[in-house]
């Protein structure tokens, strides 16, 4: 890695005046999750090596057997981000209520609410395939000098003002917006640092890839299965490749790089689909429209639906800007059924 290339922290000081609230504190919360990102990235690339792999025993509030990593992930995050005198609340697909944030002596003075999937995808640890770690930022709505409420979790996603993820993959990277376009950075694990590897991340208009688990093929809508079967024909730019690796991160990073759309539809054995509106949907919903892509629920953007409760879940569809909307043509033009 050339280290001529800009640093995160270096990123980080030179755009801060840009953003609108740019009194420091969201960099120092940026910071926070980027030492976080590195403390998880060498847990996760050590896992094969010590008896950390493998289910904890308990299960989380969504009834999934929790990873040993995803307990050690959780806590890394909450400690970090606790540590700091700028978050407020967090929540936590690990966690079933939010959590305040509060030190003793600064009476709620802090703005900001957190809300992490810490680690997705987890399923794949134990068989050496990429995760990730998904984050989503907004100011509280309430008063500052308050205890934060679950007010202050429940935005619509159109109100973010910072989201991101971490893909411990072949490669550790950091990939997160302000509101300002998306970058990627790259970790140099020998010395700690991410660079600037992949400025102004855009979603290509159209692509060749779509990411569904085709093994719920049956339960689907019948607007997804006439999607599918129109990925598959043997027509203009078709057919298609189909490419599904079980975890978000890593599809929809895929996604962004050649172009492609990750579904994961509502089906009768998941009424309103897998993947939870605040901590998964929203924040990649706001980058991949920030990469000139899009993100539904099949019918409305994930970015304006006003969320009812922490661990709601939401169909999502989510990728290059033509397919969505392919895909939500197929959806509208079946909805009856
Ligand atoms: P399925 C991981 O649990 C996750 O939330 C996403 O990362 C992934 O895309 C999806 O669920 C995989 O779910 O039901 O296809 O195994």
């Amino acid at each position: 890695m050339s280290i001529k290339k800009q640093t995160l922290g270096e990123f980080i000081i030179e755009n801060q005046t840009a953003f609108k609230y740019s009194s420091g504190e969201l960099s120092k919360l940026i910071n926070a999750i980027r030492l976080a990102a590195k403390v998880v990235n060498h847990e996760v690339n050590k896992a094969g090596l010590v008896d950390i792999l493998g289910a904890s025993g308990d299960t989380n509030i969504q009834g999934e057997s929790q990873q040993k990593l995803d307990v050690l992930a959780n806590e890394r995050f909450i400690q970090t981000l606790a540590n700091r005198e700028i978050v407020c609340g967090i929540a936590s697909e690990e966690e079933d209520d939010f959590i305040r944030i509060n030190s003793a002596d600064n009476n709620h003075q802090n703005k900001y609410v957190v809300l992490i999937d810490p680690l997705d995808g987890s399923s794949n640890i134990d068989v050496n395939v990429s995760v990730g770690t998904i984050f989503s930022i907004y100011r509280r709505v309430t008063p500052i000098g308050t205890p934060v409420t679950l007010e202050d979790f429940l935005q619509p996603g159109r109100r973010q003002v910072a989201a991101g993820y971490i893909i411990y993959g072949t490669s550790t990277m950091l990939v997160y917006t302000t509101g300002f376009g998306v970058n990627g950075f790259t970790l140099n694990p020998a010395i700690g640092t991410f660079y600037l590897s992949h400025p102004d991340m855009t979603f290509p208009e159209t692509g060749k890839i779509y990411s569904v688990n085709e093994g719920n093929y049956i339960h689907f809508p019948e607007g997804v299965k006439q999607y599918i079967k129109y990925c598959q024909k043997e027509e203009g730019d078709r057919p298609y490749t189909s490419r599904y690796i079980g975890s978000l991160v890593s599809d929809f990073h895929r996604n962004m790089i050649k172009g492609g759309i990750y579904m994961y539809p509502k089906s009768s054995a998941n009424e309103n689909g897998k993947l939870r509106l605040l901590y998964e949907c929203n924040p990649m919903a706001f980058l991949a429209e920030q990469a000139g892509g899009k993100a539904s629920n099949g019918f409305e953007p994930i970015l304006d639906i006003q969320p009812e409760e922490l661990h709601q879940r939401v169909p999502f569809f989510c990728g290059s800007r033509k397919m969505v909307e392919k895909a939500e043509a197929f959806m509208q033009e079946y909805s009856s059924k």
